[in-house]
């Protein structure tokens, strides 16, 4: 039999493959080599010390963001085992770095493991996408480490000192030359690792980042595990029942579930699988809609809440207003939808729909008075709906009698191709003149919004449809809103969002935002959706074409280039300043106009500054603006 008597057995063939592999097709393991691909990286290793404090081993986890972004990672659980193995001839650890899937992510012990989806790719493709990473076990009396670049070890598992502690550290600096970029947005890691706090009951996880002469630190321990995260969404609303709901049952499914009403109108259901932010739901979500309208309508019923003559209240009226936090653990999750969060073990619909029913039914029963709170609340959700619905009638009527119901204001386009057609909301009637006398009316439509907004988080559907400033939004976008928005309806590609950079511009953006986020999310969801950027500045010179500036960046990089002298430097206080010759060339003109599409986070934002601002609670709103005072001229999202 031929002798192998290169220094490369089978098995590492088969590892360079593997790691080759990922190199090539980084996307297929961690979605994306963006940054949100750059901070998989970071959940991954993450995860690794949160399945071992679900073990029950570890209890702190400290992430840091040092200089150059390098990322290390430290907990205080039993290390990674550092045995050789007898038939590979290498530790456990140096195969969970180097064999792809070798962490006993897949089909492993009897332990939940918190990856799955995108997650739980395991830690051998952070080492694969990584320049360079460094391992640092402690565990059996000893401190060993090992480094690897790029997949490849360069340092075996080797004993560098003596410990009577035990925890695994890892340090890593991504790949420059796989990833956009590798500078790691701090808020965002900070929110993820709060989140893992709330949902690992008494874990500390710390996070600083030492890139900047000032650090930032965040110390996330939650011994309220889900009932801390449920007071956490609700920190800016007023809420029905003071204590947070609790449901928890182990077993083949283990179920934990937190549930918080607030007197707002929106419905705040977070669900997770293995730790995992299911966004776009599944079936544990649809056992626990289920289970909720059940018991509720049960209850009412039984407690003459609703009479015989009644009709149930539906699923919307019971989650109006509802915050819940739902997590599920389940061994081998099947993960569904466009960014695979979609839970699809049918199992679990009534696994959570019986657990809920039984110890849902058990505390309405023990807590009569926040039974009826609620209840209260539902009851009257419904009627406002019947309210909406005839309000609803009325404008289809409306439409339909009067097709040209189209607002007024709203100067629309020739063409009818929705697909090339958008729409301006410009704020104020001044600036909406100019865009109306600048635009290309063959496929630019113009609607004015003026004056105060509703204020949509304290207004009910009915108030919305019959509300002036929105009605000719809805009517102009011609898809109805609500659970009634039909995205295939809409009369325009690009809904453009055109305000000042003031705090009344930001005011109407973040409104609109708002009402746009609650009542036509698919609109942002398809990114129809955009924001105009106005120039900031205007260079001008004799015998110098005018220079637009749309930051202060591109006004210093401008005067840096043509010199200081002879130049005036006219600020923008407002869209109304412009003619409608110069808001055609900067803002409208399709050639040269700067959009933002507005991703989902944006609006979410959106909606938590909007909680804030609008919201009945003074405290936080007077420590956003403090917060923000320094920006308050240009206070935006
Ligand atoms: C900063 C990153 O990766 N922590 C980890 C452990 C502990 C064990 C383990 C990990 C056994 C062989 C599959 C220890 N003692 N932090 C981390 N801590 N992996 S990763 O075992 C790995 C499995 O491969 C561990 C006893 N059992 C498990």
């Amino acid at each position: 039999m031929e002798k192998f008597d290169h220094k490369y057995g089978a098995e590492q063939i088969q590892v360079l493959e593997g790691l080759e592999a990922v190199r090539k097709r980084p996307g297929m393991y961690i979605g994306s080599v963006s940054v949100r691909g750059l901070h998989h990286l970071v959940y991954e290793i993450v995860d690794n010390s949160v399945d071992e404090a679900l073990a029950g081993y570890c209890k702190n986890i400290h992430v840091k963001i040092e200089p150059g972004n390098i990322i290390s990672v430290e907990d205080d659980g039993r290390g990674i085992p550092v045995a050789i193995h007898p038939k590979t001839k290498i530790s456990a650890a140096e195969t969970v770095y180097t064999v792809l899937h070798a962490g006993g992510k897949f089909g492993g012990d009897s332990g939940y493991k918190v990856s799955g989806g995108l997650h739980g790719v395991g830690s051998s493709v952070v080492n694969a996408l990584s320049q360079w990473t460094e391992v640092t076990i402690q565990r059996d009396g000893g401190i060993f480490q090992m480094s690897f670049e790029r997949g490849k070890t360069v340092k075996s598992l080797t004993k560098i000192g003596d410990s009577k502690k035990t925890g695994t550290k890892v340090r890593f600096l991504a790949d420059d030359t796989i990833f956009e970029t590798l500078q790691y947005e701090y808020e965002v890691l900070e929110n993820r690792l709060r989140e893992m706090a709330f949902l690992t009951k008494g874990l500390r996880i710390t996070i600083e980042d030492l890139r900047e002469e000032t650090p930032k630190k965040a110390d996330f321990c939650y011994e309220g595990g889900l009932i801390s995260f449920a007071e956490y969404l609700n920190k800016n609303k007023e809420v029905i029942n003071k204590t947070p709901i609790y449901i928890e049952k182990q077993g083949e499914v283990p179920v934990e579930i937190a549930i918080q009403y607030t007197t707002s109108y929106s419905e705040n259901i977070y669900t997770f699988v293995n730790n995992i932010n299911t966004i776009e739901g599944g079936t544990h979500l649809e056992g626990f809609k289920r289970a909720i309208t059940k018991v509720f309508n049960d209850y009412a019923r039984s407690h003459n809440i609703l009479k015989e003559k009644d009709s149930n209240l539906q699923g919307e009226d019971i989650r109006e207003g509802i915050t819940a936090v739902v997590s599920v653990k389940v061994k081998e999750p099947q993960f569904e939808g466009q960014t695979k969060t979609k839970l699809g073990n049918s199992e679990v619909t009534g696994i959570v729909q019986s657990t809920v029913n039984e110890a849902l039914a058990t505390y309405l029963e023990e807590n009569p008075s926040v039974a009826k709170a609620i209840l209260e609340k539902c009851v009257s959700a419904s009627r406002a709906r019947e309210a909406a619905r005839k309000a609803r009638e009325l404008v289809r009527r409306k439409t339909a009698l009067e097709s040209s119901t189209l607002p007024g204001k709203l100067a629309d386009c020739s063409s009818k191709n929705s697909e090339e057609c958008e729409i301006y909301i410009v704020e104020g009637d001044s600036a909406g003149g100019s865009a109306k006398q600048g635009r290309d009316r063959k496929f630019q439509a113009i609607l004015p919004l003026w004056g105060k907004m509703l204020n949509v988080e304290k207004a009910r559907a009915d108030k919305i449809y019959n509300n002036d400033k929105l009605q000719p939004v809805i009517l102009a976008v011609g898809a109805g809103i609500g659970a009634d928005f039909d995205i295939s309806k809409i009369r325009y590609g690009k809904v453009i969002i055109m305000a000042d950079a003031d705090v009344d511009g930001a005011h109407i953006r973040t409104l609109l935002l708002t009402f746009f986020f609650r009542y036509m999310r698919p609109l942002i969801e398809n990114g129809n959706v955009y924001l105009a950027q106005p120039p900031l500045y205007k260079l001008s010179k004799k015998g110098m074409t005018d220079i637009y500036c749309y930051t202060d960046e591109e006004l210093e990089k401008h005067l840096a280039e043509i010199g200081r002298d002879g130049i005036n430097i006219q600020r923008y206080k407002g869209l109304g300043e412009m003619n409608p010759e110069q808001l055609w060339e900067t803002t409208m003109d399709p050639d040269r106009r700067i959009l933002v599409k507005v991703k989902l986070e944006d609006a979410i934002k959106a909606d938590q500054i909007f909680n804030i601002l609008m919201g009945d609670e003074i405290a936080p709103r007077r420590e956003f603006i403090e917060q923000n005072a320094k920006y308050v001229k240009n206070l935006d999202i």
